[in-house]
């Protein structure tokens, strides 16, 4: 059937079935988006994890408007343009000490890809050439382009397209017997031990580094298990490999920090973000490099390219103005030490609706919450996707679903009481639903 929403070919989604139940939203302002409908719904998941700053804030619209009439773009390749220099001393600032360094990209795939080109091109310049397996994880989402996707653990997102890259995968953090944790789940096993055996397998001599989501989003709030990341950081170190924390999420306050490196306080080598950085405002992304891999690049002649990587957006003065007026908001409202402090809050209102209907889990970190419900009749997903649509049709609240999971990231500007809001609605569409 031909609609008027067909010639939009629309990302991660069922298209068809979009046509004949189209969701739109029309506005945004704060917590809240408006429905094409008129309706004003509570925004429960900050767009796709991104608008932590709320919507259609004022500062940024009048960041943003202001840079277009000064200047709409000028390149980055051989010229520079000051706000993306200020930019990137912002971000410095605000990074784990020894990651001094930016990259800018355009979003959260371009940032993996440019950290893995990153790692493989550190280790030829130091001699260690050999060094160019990349091992990801299962269920790690790392974006869409080719090497987010090769060291990505979503069979879905790489079955048609080959892997490009030399690859290996740890295994999953997930396990049912810690359903029902509350933050950080018990280490109840060696998770960590496959890291050894890849490393036998394939001989740490071959591998460039490991990546993975401090902790995991789209697969569904996966938090990481007591002391599975230090620990991942010590084998990593042990064998000369490079740590890659994709931040893309977690970054900019949505745990409560402004990176989970500082949350967890592990420090890997390389951190990709974007979404957050600019609120989603536009799009952005910003690649953090430690001293040591920075200054191996530093070196040789001084008119010679040191990396040939870029975009044409990198350092875009129009987001780079709108990520200045973000992180000026972040600073003056404290939303990452307001993210924290209501954190406890989200815990138990997540945790609320374990007495709900086919609720197996609820698993939290920060303003990060999974609720995963036993699979429907008809299959995978099918019971979440009905309770997604009672929430946006019916509850005025906006969930995200993937899979069985309904998962929730609020902006961080939320008070407890749309908090409280959001989670009662929820429940009511999930007892509703059945
Ligand atoms: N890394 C991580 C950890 C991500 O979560 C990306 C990379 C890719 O970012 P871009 O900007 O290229 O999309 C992401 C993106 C969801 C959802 O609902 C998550 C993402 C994107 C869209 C939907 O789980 N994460």
């Amino acid at each position: 059937m031909k609609t008027k929403t067909s010639a939009f070919w629309m990302p991660f989604t069922a298209n068809r079935k979009f046509a004949s139940q189209p969701k739109m939203i029309e506005g945004g302002d704060g917590m809240y988006y408006t429905t094409e409908d008129g309706r004003k719904i509570i925004d429960g998941t900050a767009g796709l994890w991104c608008c932590n700053a709320g919507h259609s804030r004022p500062e940024i619209v009048e960041a943003v408007s202001s840079q277009i009439k000064k200047l709409d773009y000028a390149p980055s390749f051989q010229l520079g343009h000051p706000k993306a220099f200020e930019l990137a001393e912002r971000l410095v600032a605000l990074s784990p000490a020894t990651l001094d360094h930016v990259f800018f990209t355009n979003s959260g795939s371009e940032s993996v890809d440019t950290a893995l080109k990153i790692a493989l091109a550190y280790q030829q310049l130091r001699g260690k050439g050999q060094k160019q397996r990349l091992i990801g994880r299962e269920k790690g989402y790392h974006g869409t382009g080719f090497g987010g996707i090769s060291v990505g653990g979503l069979g879905n997102n790489k079955r048609f397209f080959g892997t490009a890259l030399a690859t290996d995968h740890l295994p999953h953090t997930l396990n049912s017997e810690n359903a029902f944790s509350r933050g950080l789940p018990e280490a109840n096993k060696n998770q960590l031990a496959e890291l050894e055996a890849i490393v036998a397998l394939h001989d740490a001599s071959t591998i460039a580094a490991v990546i993975v989501e401090p902790v995991v989003g789209s697969a569904g709030v996966i938090v990481p298990p007591k002391g599975y990341l230090k620990k991942l950081r010590e084998l990593c170190t042990a064998h000369d490999i490079l740590l890659i924390f994709d931040e893309v999420i977690t970054a900019f306050g949505r745990i409560g920090s402004a990176f989970a490196a500082q949350e967890f306080e592990v420090l890997p080598d390389i951190i990709t973000t974007a979404k957050a950085l600019t609120s989603g405002v536009i799009p952005m992304g910003a690649v953090f490099v430690s001293d040591e891999i920075h200054e191996t690049f530093m070196k040789g002649p001084e008119n010679a390219i040191e990396l040939f990587h870029g975009y044409t957006y990198s350092g875009h003065p129009v987001a780079a103005a709108a990520a200045l007026a973000c992180l000026d908001i972040y600073e003056k409202e404290k939303l990452f030490e307001h993210s924290k402090a209501i954190s406890t809050h989200f815990e138990d209102a997540a945790h609320g609706l374990a007495n709900c209907a086919n609720v197996k889990d609820v698993r939290n970190y920060g303003l990060m919450a999974a609720i995963e419900l036993n699979s429907g009749p008809s299959g995978v997903g099918t019971r979440a996707f009905d309770v997604f649509n009672k929430c946006f049709f019916e509850k005025d609240i906006l969930v995200r679903v993937t899979g069985d999971v309904i998962a929730l990231s609020p902006p961080l500007i939320a008070s407890e009481q749309e908090i409280t809001q959001l989670f009662s609605k929820l429940a009511e569409a999930i007892n509703e639903t059945g």
